[in-house]
């Protein structure tokens, strides 16, 4: 068949503008898989081994949304990203979803056009130093050679950390939190400083892990969180409700090995949430099948943090105010219904 040249050139650019109006969740399903922004290598929340094989906390939330959305855990294309590329990544279109330890503030969530989807880990800044300088607070820092990564809260909180107590630092800033923490190792900085989180995985990296401390003092509130673009509610709904769903199986008591036998439970929340009756998915834009394939593909929360950074795993963590808030902690799934 003959094609018309022109007709050919008006139908790609109807599809081309098709694409431009469509919603994430419309080009999503177009393309296939879920971007999703993540950090560049941080242990326990997203690191891709020597296979490519992308695993942690921020990675299991990707994979969440596409197991909800496309039907498989597996159609994610990860785009690791620094801390100063991230936003421009997610607010040009670069990225559907940012999933990078990212902490949720006014700004952030206001001037720089994005809505924050939830926490997935709440966190707070301190600060890493070698045993033997025999601190026990932070408070005992003057006159510190600080390491830190730039474009982040992290380089804040310490300017208002050190201010408030009216103390001297130098701060000495990177670019990438490998370089800071290489130069932190090498003895060029006193201290090197970030989430709780992060300095747990960076301290696994460090020639000799043992001989290095994380401070109590904890600095800030760092809730870290999925980020979408302004302007597209169904798809905030989705991430949103993808995260609850994973807090929601928990507080149910669905797991990834359970599952099949839950759907048999005489619970109304855990027949909804797996879809065995009402249009939970439907309202999202998705079938009823969404959470069911969230929790047997990924897991609960519960799943995702023993696996990626719970006690036994090299990071350690303890659940503590990440518990869900029955149990203590601050996740709180709203209710489906
Ligand atoms: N949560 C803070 C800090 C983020 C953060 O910690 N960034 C660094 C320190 S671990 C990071 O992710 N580095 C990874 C990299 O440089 O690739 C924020 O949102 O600004």
């Amino acid at each position: 068949m003959k094609i018309n040249k022109f007709f050919g050139l008006a139908i790609s650019a109807a599809l081309i503008a098709t694409t431009a109006n469509a919603t994430t969740l419309e080009d999503v399903q177009h393309l296939g898989f879920v971007n999703c922004g993540v950090s560049d290598g941080l242990f326990g929340f997203s690191k891709a081994d020597t296979n490519g094989k992308w695993t942690g906390l921020d990675v299991d939330v990707c994979r969440a949304i596409a197991a909800a959305v496309l039907g498989s855990a597996e159609k994610v294309k990860f785009t690791p990203l620094t801390d100063k590329e991230r936003f421009t990544a997610l607010q040009s279109g670069e990225v559907d979803v940012l999933v990078r330890n990212t902490t949720w503030t006014l700004l952030r969530d206001t001037a720089l056009g994005l809505n924050f989807a939830g926490v997935n880990y709440y966190d707070g800044q301190s600060f890493m130093v070698r045993k033997d300088l025999g601190l026990k607070s932070a408070k005992e820092l003057s006159g510190a050679a600080v390491c830190v990564t730039t474009a982040t809260t992290t380089e804040r909180n310490l300017a208002d950390f050190f201010r408030a107590n009216a103390k001297e630092y130098r701060p000495v800033t990177f670019e990438s939190s490998i370089t800071a923490v290489a130069a932190y190792d090498a003895g060029k900085c006193d201290v090197y400083t970030s989430d709780r989180s992060a300095l747990a995985a960076w301290r696994l990296t460090l020639k000799e892990p043992d001989v290095h401390m994380i401070l109590p003092d904890v600095i800030s509130k760092e809730p870290l969180g999925p980020v979408v673009r302004h302007g597209d509610d169904q798809w905030l709904d989705l991430v949103r409700w993808t995260l609850y769903a994973m807090l929601e199986a928990e507080e149910q008591g669905v797991n990834s090995k359970n599952v099949d036998q839950m759907k048999e439970s005489k619970s109304p929340v855990v027949r909804r949430l797996l879809g065995i009756e009402g249009n939970m998915g439907k309202h999202l834009g998705v079938d009823n099948g969404w959470a069911y394939r969230i929790i047997k593909q990924v897991g609960n929360y519960a799943e995702s943090f023993e696996r990626n950074v719970g006690p036994n795993t090299p990071l350690r963590l303890q659940r503590g105010v990440n518990k869900l808030w029955k149990d203590g902690g601050l996740h709180y799934p709203m209710p489906f219904r």
